[in-house]
C-alpha cells in the first residue's frame, strides 16, 4: 500500500533549513516504513515497555518513554544520563532494529552528516495533552554527532528556540514521516513540544510517536 492511510494520497518529500545545521525532511518517511516502523516500535515495547519517568526534581513526565539501542536515556531523583539497562525491567535494553538504523543513517546523509551511527535511541510517546517543555540535549558525549528526530502519527507544534532559554521560540508543526537533522550550530539549540491535541491517526491511534536516533557515548 502507498499513500496516506487516511487519503491515499502521498505527500511530497522536501527538504528545508530551518537554521544553520537544522535540516527539515517532510514526508521522508512514506507510509509503508512507517508501518514497519510502527512494528518495528511494538516489539521494542514488549520488551522495554513504556513508562513515565521522573525528572529529578520529582515530576512524573507526561511523555512515556523506552529505548533500544546500546544506550538508553533516563532520568530519576538521581538525575539524567545514558545507561545501557532499561531500570524497569532490570536488562540491557533491546538491540536497535536495523530498520531503525539504516532509515538514521540515510536522513543523516542527506543532510550531511556521513556515516552517522547512532548507539542510542528514545522512544516517545505523546497522548492528548503531553508536553515537553523548553530544554537542551546535552547529556550526550560528542556534540559534533547530529540527532535524527522522526514524528509518527498525529501532528504536534514543535518549538525551536534560539541558544539561550528566553530566546523567543518558533513554532511549527511536525506531522507523520517528518525526520528532523540536529547538526553544527544546532544541535545544543533549545526545543520542545506543545501539549498535545486531540485526534485519532490512522497509523498509532490516539498518540504520537517521535524517535530520536543519537550517540551518546
Ligand atoms: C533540537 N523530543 O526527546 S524531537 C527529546 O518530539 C525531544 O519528542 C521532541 O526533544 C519530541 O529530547 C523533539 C526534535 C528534536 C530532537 C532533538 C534535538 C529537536 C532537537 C536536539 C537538538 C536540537
Ligand atoms: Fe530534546
Amino acid at each position: 500500500m502507498t499513500g496516506d492511510l487516511f487519503t491515499g494520497l502521498a505527500r511530497d518529500p522536501s527538504m528545508e533549513t530551518l537554521t544553520e545545521g537544522a535540516l527539515l525532511l517532510r514526508a521522508f518517511v512514506d507510509e509503508d516504513e512507517a508501518i514497519r516502523l510502527m512494528a518495528a516500535i511494538d516489539t521494542v515495547l514488549e520488551a522495554s515497555p513504556l513508562r513515565h519517568m521522573q525528572t529529578p526534581g520529582g515530576f512524573r513526565m507526561s511523555v512515556a518513554m523506552s529505548n533500544c539501542g546500546r544506550y538508553g536515556w533516563v532520568t530519576d531523583r538521581r538525575g539524567y544520563r545514558y545507561q545501557s539497562r532499561d531500570p524497569l525491567v532490570e536488562r540491557d535494553w533491546p538491540a536497535m532494529p536495523s530498520l531503525f538504523a539504516a532509515l538514521a543513517g540515510r536522513a543523516a546523509a542527506a543532510a550531511g552528516f556521513a556515516g552517522f551511527d547512532p548507539d542510542a535511541c528514545l522512544i516517545n510517546r505523546y497522548e492528548p495533552a503531553a508536553r515537553m517543555s523548553l530544554h537542551q540535549d546535552k547529556n550526550e558525549l560528542d556534540m559534533t554527532q547530529p540527532i535524527v528526530s522522526v514524528s509518527l502519527g498525529l501532528p504536534a507544534t514543535f518549538l525551536f528556540g534560539g541558544m539561550a532559554r528566553t530566546d523567543k521560540p518558533q513554532r511549527m508543526r511536525l506531522e507523520s514521516g517528518d525526520v528532523v537533522v540536529w547538526g553544527g550550530p544546532a544541535r545544543l539549540a533549545f526545543h520542545g513540544i506543545d501539549p498535545l491535541r486531540e485526534g485519532e491517526h490512522a497509523l498509532t491511534g490516539r498518540c504520537r510517536y517521535n524517535l530520536t536516533f543519537r550517540r551518546a557515548r
